[in-house]
C-alpha cells in the first residue's frame, strides 16, 4: 500500500511523459530496488527530473511515555502536532540544543536541491521542566569520552545515556547530553567512563549546563548561552513578516498583465485562491464587500491553470462581484510561495509601505478583519 501511494506521488510530481511511463512501469512489474535494470530504467531519470522516491516518506516523530501505571513505556506519534511531519527528502537527524536553552532542536540534512532544516523545540525547557546538560572530557582515554555512560538520578527515578558522537547519515551527534529532570530538582550524577572506572560528581540543581572531567570528582559550571531563535516565515511564503518582496504580474480576465500594487500609503489584502476550493469560493464576497469600501486595496490572485481561467469570469458572474479576478502563473506565484504546500486561500496582508504584516490561512472571517 505504501509504495503504491509512493508511486501515485511521484508520478503527479513527475515532469516528462517519459518518466511518468517508466515510474508506471516500475509500480506494475515491483522492480527489484538495486538491480542494474533498476538503476539504468528509472531510477536516473527520476534524478534527472530532480525526484526521489524516498523523498515523499514524511519524517515521524515519536515521544517515549509512560503508558499505564505499571510503569511500562510506549511512544506516542507526534508527527504532526510537533510540526516534524515534513516532505523533504530528509536523510538525517540531529537532536541539538542550539539555541541552549535546555531542550534538544532539531537539525535535519536533506538532499536534491531542497534547503537544511532546523526545527525549534518548543515543547520542551521553560515551562515547567528542569533540564541537565552535560560534556565531558576524558582524562585516561580519548579526550570526546565517546562511549561514557551518564546516569542522572532523582530519588527513585534514574536515567541513563550513552555519549555516542558518531551516528546517522553524513552527521554527527553533538558531544553533549541532555537530561529532563523536572523543575527545582536537584540530581545526582555519576559518569562511567569508557576506560570502565566509575565517578561520581554529586548532587547538581535543575537547569545546569555541566563538564566532567574525568577524576576531577566535581563538576564545572558552563555560562549559559541561551538565544532566541527568530521566527520562521509562515509556512509556505518565502519571504518574512516585516520584509518587503519584490513586485508579481497578474493576468487580467481579457490576457493582459498588470503590476500587483502594494504600499503608497493604502493596506493591502493578497489572497491566493484556486477555483476548485469550496472555501476560497465562499470568501469571494467578504473581499469584493471590502473592495467596494475602498479602506483597503484588495487584490485576488487565482493560481489556477490557464485552461482554467473562463471559470473565474462564470464565477465572477454568479457571485455578483465587483471586482477583477485576475489568475497568476504558478512560476510567478512561487517567486513569493510554496505553491504545493501552501495552505489556500491564504491572505496576505500588506501595511500601508508595502511590508507584510500578516498572514491569515484559510477563508476570511468578519473577526480576522477586526483584529
Ligand atoms: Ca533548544
Ligand atoms: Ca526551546
Amino acid at each position: 500500500m505504501y509504495w503504491r501511494h509512493v508511486v501515485a506521488s511521484t508520478i503527479a510530481e513527475a515532469k516528462t511523459e517519459e518518466t511518468k511511463k517508466v515510474i508506471e512501469a516500475a509500480a506494475i512489474t515491483e522492480e527489484r530496488a538495486g538491480s542494474d535494470t533498476y538503476v539504468e530504467n528509472h531510477m536516473a531519470l527520476i534524478f534527472q527530473d530532480g525526484l526521489s522516491f524516498s523523498g515523499f516518506e514524511r519524517n515521524p516523530v515519536f515521544i517515549s511515555r509512560v503508558a499505564d501505571p505499571q510503569g511500562s513505556m510506549s511512544f506516542q506519534d507526534l508527527s504532526d502536532v510537533s510540526g516534524g511531519d515534513l516532505v523533504e527528502d530528509c536523510r538525517a537527524t540531529i537532536a541539538c540544543d542550539f539555541d541552549d536553552d535546555g531542550d534538544p532542536d532539531l537539525f535535519t540534512n536533506a538532499i536534491q536541491g531542497e534547503c537544511h532544516l532546523l526545527l525549534r523545540n518548543d515543547m520542551g525547557a521553560g515551562k515547567g521542566r528542569g533540564f541537565v546538560k552535560i560534556r565531558l572530557r576524558g582524562t585516561t582515554g580519548h579526550a570526546s569520552a565517546a562511549g561514557a555512560t551518564v546516569r542522572v538520578t532523582r530519588g527513585d527515578k534514574k536515567q541513563a545515556q550513552v555519549l555516542s558522537i558518531g551516528s546517522g547519515y553524513a552527521s554527527q551527534n553533538p558531544g553533549e547530553l541532555i537530561f529532563g529532570v523536572g523543575e527545582d530538582a536537584s540530581v545526582l550524577v555519576s559518569v562511567l567512563w569508557p576506560g570502565g572506572a566509575e565517578e561520581s560528581f554529586g548532587s547538581v540543581a535543575a537547569n545546569s549546563r555541566l563538564r566532567l572531567v574525568e577524576g576531577s570528582g566535581a563538576p564545572e559550571f558552563i555560562v549559559p548561552r541561551t538565544f532566541r531563535f527568530a521566527d520562521p516565515p509562515p509556512r509556505g511564503v518565502l519571504f518574512a513578516v516585516g520584509t518587503k518582496p519584490t513586485p508579481l504580474t497578474l493576468i487580467l480576465p481579457d490576457g493582459k498583465t498588470t503590476p500587483l500594487t502594494l504600499g503608497g500609503g493604502k493596506k493591502t489584502l493578497v489572497t491566493f485562491w484556486a477555483t476548485s476550493c469550496a472555501a476560497c469560493r465562499e470568501e469571494l464576497p467578504l473581499l469584493d464587500r471590502l473592495h467596494k469600501e475602498g479602506a483597503v486595496r484588495v487584490v485576488t490572485a487565482s493560481i489556477d491553470p490557464p485552461e482554467r481561467a473562463h471559470l473565474l469570469e462564470q464565477i465572477g458572474e454568479r457571485l455578483s462581484l465587483t471586482m477583477p479576478l485576475p489568475r497568476i502563473d504558478r512560476a510567478e506565484a512561487s517567486r513569493w510561495l510554496e505553491v504545493d504546500r501552501m495552505r489556500i486561500p491564504l491572505t496576505l496582508v500588506f501595511d500601508e509601505e508595502g511590508a507584510l504584516s500578516r498572514v491569515i490561512g484559510g477563508a476570511l472571517t468578519e473577526d480576522d478583519l477586526r483584529e
